[in-house]
């Protein structure tokens, strides 16, 4: 049995800041309380130190096929890079083929997630649509632990699916307790303004930008949360970078819709202006979908943190290397979409959040875990410093302070998008179900220590503002007399 006590540190919640010493125990947190005896146990001085529940990224894509190429974190750099940031549990995509078996997708996701040093889950994405899907979604939730399904309104010809088809899955998921989510760009208005920015000549990185404006992700989330409310289910939207998806989901909140928004800290700390940098190489690694947006969309994010009209910070972990992004090389489309963050995520939100005044240390632990653990049906599990949690703790010191490298980072690219920036709080300790894998600096992370988290069926579905009901059972009229067609 091995036991753990943190001592002298102080408990941040999502609710609440005390003094206390935590006990850990077989991966679970066995006591909390002040002056606790040590009893054997190896003790760890969280002095100075907040004791938190360790981060929880809702949206990596670890060794993802994109793009004609593979993301280049898989399941143990990709974890590794989590946890020496105080990220604790990461959700992947399992992406299924167009065409292919999502229980089939699912073996493959399986395979490659044995090596991950701290637990995951999995989002399954549904990238195509017939009776099949239909069948497998409902495996998908009852035997294999996943309840949240994701739906691309963008990448036409490859994971886009169209409305009817998002319609469909959408009240597949209201019947089965499942939760969907959705990357909304309007695809077929990216793909028309990437066929004329290439046409007169931009093919440069800047062109990705100028191909994904604002409005067509402000349409496409707009559009999607209303055919959330036909289909009566509850909406979650990835990425959110900019005010007009920021509004819809306002508007929508404001209405009781349950709808979330799950902003990611490279569109809060970098703008568009990474795209119009003389080297090449530099803008190009920071082309990911959407993209980086001017400093109003980003105040706009800021404010809705604060506000509780977005609930999530992740970061849409997508890590390709220079040489992966250089296929784009007078293309822009050709690019591989996709940045890291994984490792950086919770010290750059203290510092730009907790540290200019933005966020309490309280929200921020909402933003991180507890919040991601409600949406996603795991908490008290995860997301939660309670008697009979995983033992998932960050021992963050306030204090810490360092400038960001590739050169000193865990991830397996070879650069980073937040190179040269200070950051002030870092983690001192990291517990990943009660296994000490960031001791003062050092790695002692275990491949394979991970396990899939299992997440249950949502009780509460949304019951929608429109006229879903009638939709899906019309009410027939009973009519006196009908005229002869054509008379
Ligand atoms: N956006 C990215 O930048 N990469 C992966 C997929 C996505 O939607
Ligand atoms: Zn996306
Ligand atoms: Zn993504
Ligand atoms: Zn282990």
């Amino acid at each position: 049995m091995t036991t753990t006590l943190i001592r002298n540190g102080t408990v941040v919640t999502a609710d609440l800041t005390y003094k206390a010493d935590v006990r850990v125990e077989n991966g679970r947190i066995a006591e909390i309380g002040p002056n606790l005896s040590a009893d054997g146990a190896t003790e760890l001085d969280a002095s100075g130190c907040y004791v938190m529940p360790g981060g929880i990224d809702p949206h990596v894509h670890l060794e993802m096929p994109f793009m004609g190429t593979y993301s280049s974190d898989d399941f143990e750099s990709g974890t590794r890079a989590g946890l020496a940031g105080g990220t604790t549990m990461v959700v992947d995509f399992c992406l299924p083929e167009p065409g292919q078996s999502l229980l089939e997708a699912l073996k493959r996701w399986d395979n490659k997630s044995t090596r991950a040093n701290c637990d995951y889950s999995f989002h399954m994405a549904v990238t195509w649509w017939d009776k099949q899907v239909w069948d497998e979604m409902e495996t998908v939730v009852k035997d294999h632990g996943i309840n949240t399904f994701k739906h691309f309104m963008a990448y036409k010809g490859a994971l886009m699916v169209n409305d009817d088809e998002m319609f469909a899955s959408f009240q597949r998921c209201a019947a089965l307790g499942a939760l969907p989510l959705v990357h909304a760009e309007n695809g077929d208005v990216v793909a028309t303004l990437q066929q004329k920015l290439l046409a007169e000549g931009n093919d440069g990185p800047e062109g990705h930008a100028y191909s994904r404006p604002p409005e067509v992700e402000g349409e496409a989330t707009n559009r999607a949360i209303m055919i959330a409310d036909m289909a009566g289910v509850p909406l979650y939207v990835v990425h959110t970078s900019c005010e007009q998806a920021h509004e819809a989901i306002r508007r929508a909140r404001q209405k009781g819709m349950r709808v979330y928004g799950e902003p990611l800290i490279q569109h809060l700390t970098l703008d568009e202006s990474e795209y119009f940098n003389a080297d090449w190489d530099h803008s190009a690694r920071r082309v990911m979908s959407p993209p980086f947006r001017n400093k109003q969309h980003q105040d706009s994010l800021w404010a809705g943190l604060q506000s509780g009209s977005l609930s999530v910070v992740a970061t849409d972990h997508c890590a390709f290397t220079t040489e992966q992004k250089r296929t784009g090389v007078g293309d822009f489309t050709k690019i591989p979409n996709g940045t890291g963050g994984l490792e950086d995520r919770m010290p750059m939100l203290w510092t730009h959040g907790v540290g200019t005044g933005r966020l309490t240390p309280n929200e921020f632990v909402a933003v991180t875990s507890t919040n991601i653990a409600k949406i996603l049906n795991i908490y008290p599990k995860k997301g939660a410093i309670l008697v009979g949690a995983d033992a998932d703790i960050v021992v963050f010191d306030p204090e810490k302070e360092k400038t960001i490298s590739a050169d000193s980072q865990q991830s397996a690219i070879d650069y980073n998008v937040f190179e040269g920036k200070k950051v002030k709080g870092l983690p001192r300790y990291v517990l990943t179900r009660g296994k000490l894998v960031i001791d003062d600096g050092a790695v002692k992370t275990e491949e394979g220590h991970g396990k899939f988290v299992k997440r249950e069926p949502f009780q509460a579905v949304n019951k929608a503002l429109s006229t879903w009901k009638e939709l899906v059972a019309p009410r027939k009229v009973e009519r006196s007399g009908i005229p002869a067609s054509g008379v």
